[in-house]
This record gives structure tokens, sequence and C-alpha cells, in this order.
């Protein structure tokens, strides 16, 4: 595998393929492992790890069991694959933090959860641990994206034939950008299709997984204890913006165009930072081509409503909404 062709296409396109890195043996006893642990939490596990009894979902669509690096040995193997340490060391430097480690299934179910971005600067990876096909509960992605607006900003119907999702082979192994648009297709088959997710951040993205548990998966890798400068307070401000255009963009100029600025922050491994690639061609960002993605009625409506909102606080709106159905 040529990893540095692998790695630009993930900063071009948000998204990169790897194949089945892993040796013969190792995908099924994945496959296996992860088949005991669903044969033990059918529904997965609440956000207090505890063993779900009902169909009901915690997130949705997905059941999810988040504390698998913990209960097998065999996941802590897949850290140490000299491909995923390489990717990892590429992106985010050597003493990168792992936020989460989990595996998720998604039943038949006719939902689709809609594209979003998570946050900016960090990197994550899927493993697929089943064969799955188109509209089996896998996840989709819109190339190139992480460039551009946040979902709810764009025609999302005009990026449609963007759109690509993420099948394959058990085994088959995807890096991807948090701030790459995605989603996750409906079920529409009768196998439950299982996917293990990993997140990952720089040195001072938090060791705090999506339940709010405290995880400490870089133990070798010590705290960041450097002060709040206001670079750190700016990048953390802008860097975590899936619902805000402006905070968005103001992320974007920085990241991509104000490189004195950009550079300080990246050598300082700032929160919501990556390393780039180093190349024009690959780190360019056209501020015309965002400008132009930005469907502007919709982020006015946008804006009014969470100005109506704040003006009024949540709970007034709520009522007013569930009045006017
Ligand atoms: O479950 C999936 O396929 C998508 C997960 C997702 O959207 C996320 O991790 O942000």
């Amino acid at each position: 595998m040529n990893l540095d062709n692998k790695l630009k296409t993930l900063y071009k396109d948000g998204l990169v393929n790897l194949g089945n890195p892993f040796e013969d043996n190792f995908t099924s006893e994945l496959k296996k492992t992860k088949n005991e642990l669903f044969d033990y939490f059918p529904f997965g596990q609440d956000d207090n790890l505890q063993k779900k009894t009902s169909l009901d979902f915690v997130r949705p669509g997905s059941y999810m069991i988040w504390d698998i690096l913990e209960r097998n040995s065999i996941f802590s193997k897949i850290l140490e694959q000299k491909y995923f340490k390489e990717m990892a060391f590429k992106v985010l430097g050597s003493d990168y933090i792992i936020n989460s480690f989990y595996i998720r299934k998604t039943p038949k179910i006719n939902e689709t959860l809609n594209p979003h971005i998570d946050y900016q600067g960090g990197l994550s990876f899927s493993i697929l641990l089943d064969d799955i096909k188109k509209n089996e509960g896998e996840t989709f992605f819109y190339p190139g994206s992480h460039k551009l607006p946040p979902p709810p900003f764009v025609d999302l119907n005009k990026y449609k034939n963007k759109e690509i999702s993420i099948t394959g082979k058990a085994g088959e192994t995807f890096f991807w950008f948090p701030d790459c648009w995605h989603g996750r297709s409906p079920n529409n088959s009768e196998n439950e299709t299982t996917i293990l997710m990993c997140h990952l951040g720089n040195n001072s993205h938090p060791r705090i997984d999506p339940t709010g548990r405290v995880v400490n998966y870089n133990k070798n890798v010590p705290l960041n204890k450097t002060s709040k400068t206001f670079l750190r307070k700016y990048f953390s401000f802008f860097g975590e913006s899936p619902n805000n255009l402006l905070k968005h963009f103001i992320y974007c100029i920085t990241y991509f165009k104000i490189s004195k600025i950009a550079k300080k922050a990246i050598s300082e491994k700032i929160i919501y930072t990556r390393k780039k690639y180093g190349t024009n061609e690959v780190d360019s960002f056209s501020i015309y081509l965002y400008l132009k993605s930005i469907n502007y009625l919709k982020s006015v409506k946008i804006f009014v409503k969470s100005s109506i909102k704040k003006i009024l606080g949540n709970k007034i709106s709520e009522n007013i909404k569930k009045f006017q159905i």
C-alpha cells in the first residue's frame, strides 16, 4: 500500500479507502469477537455502559458498544498496526489522542442520519465488520466537502451525485475527516450491519468519549496542561461549528488562508487543527467556491430561527413549535 498516495486522497477528498490492511485471519477474528459482543449486548450499551434490554435507540438508528478496547485485546491490535500509526502520526502528530473507539450495529431501519459535520481538525476511521452493500446502514460521504460550508447551509440536492457510500467486504478500512459531510443510509436489508469507529485528535483533543466517559487510551501521552492562550481559545471557539456558518467560515479562513496563524496553531497542536498535507495543490481553499455554495435563503432562515430561540429561550420556542403543529 502506498500510504503517501492514500494520505493525499484523504486530504483532497476528506475520505480514503485503505482496502483491507489486515492479515488473513484477523478480519474473521474481529468479526467473531464483535458477534460475541453483540450476542451479549443485542441492543448495545446505554451511556452508563449498561446492557440495554429494549429496542429503542440511545443514538438514532444504531446500537453501540463503547468499551470494546477494555473488553477484548484484539481491538488494541488495530491501534498497533503500522498503517494506523503512520496515518495518525502524519495527520495529528506523534502524541495523538484516541477520543473514542466503539462498534455500532444498525438493524433494519428506514431512517437516514442526515449529512452533518462533527468538528474541524480531527481524524476518524471506520472498519466494516460485516459485508455491507448500499442501503444497508452504511456511512456515506461527500468527497471534498470539508472545504465547503456545513450541510445545513447548502442545497444538498446539488451535491447528491457526489455522495458515496462506504460499502464493501468486512475488514475494509476508511480514514476520514470529521469535517467532511457524512451521514448514514437506511438499512433496507434483514441483515444487521456493524462498523467499528474510532475518532482521534491531536494532543489537545479531549479524552472524553460521546457518552461523557473519561477515557485514557493514551496513557503514554501526558495530559496537555498548556494554559489557555488567546489562540487556543480562538480555535476551540471556532473549530466546532457544525451549525454555525459564520464561525465555520472564520475557522476556514484562519486555517487555510492565514498561514502564519495556522502554522503557529498547528505547531502548538491546538485543538481542532491538524497538520497540512504540504502542497498548495492539496491544501488550497477557494473562498469563491465556499461562498458560492451557500444557500443564502436557507442560511437566513436558520439565523432568524436561532436568534428567536436565543431571545425567547428554548422552552418558549419549543412550546410555540408544539402550538403550530
Ligand atoms: O454511524 C454512522 O455511520 C455515522 C456516524 C457519524 O455520523 C459520526 O460518527 O459522526
